[in-house]
């Protein structure tokens, strides 16, 4: 059988504030890498922009509103999907402007604010763990 050549476009981002620190959300227990610290986020839906899928989901997800100028591209990873073939890519933006104090809104999910210092100490999604490290780089380059 041909192999599917599906693309799963995610997309995230790094609230960035004073420290410098980073929100960062902890997944459901009950989902893919649950228990894992990631970048809040999630898939780009059907007639989305990556940046307007990202302003949906932050709205979901966090209660927070984001303008699509406020979001820089930062970085991206790529990981394949196993035997069923595909792949996912992980798109990472940075904002340093937002409205409103991000919350834990969905189910058995937490937020915390990260110190760039301890940021790469915690268990995150594979995909996202080179990401940290760009953000970290970006900031450093500043
Ligand atoms: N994912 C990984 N790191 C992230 C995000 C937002 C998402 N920072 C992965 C987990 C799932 C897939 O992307 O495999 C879709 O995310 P969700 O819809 O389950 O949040
Ligand atoms: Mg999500």
């Amino acid at each position: 059988m041909e192999k599917n050549s599906t693309v799963i476009v995610v997309v995230a981002v790094a609230l960035v504030g004073q420290g410098p620190r980073v929100l960062m959300q902890k997944r459901p227990a009950n989902k893919a890498h649950g228990g894992l610290w990631e970048f809040p986020g999630g898939k780009v839906e059907m007639g989305e922009t990556p940046e307007s899928a990202l302003v949906r989901e932050t709205d979901e997800e966090l209660g927070v509103a984001l303008e699509p100028a406020d979001l820089e591209p930062l970085s991206f990873a790529t990981q394949a999907l196993g035997s069923a073939g595909g792949s996912m890519v992980l798109l990472l933006y940075r904002a340093r402007k937002w409205r409103g104090d991000p919350k834990a809104l969905e189910p058995d999910t937490e937020v915390a604010w990260v110190d760039f210092s301890a940021l790469l100490d915690l268990p995150m999604p594979p995909l996202d763990v080179p990401l940290a490290a760009s953000l970290i780089r970006s900031i450093e380059g500043v």
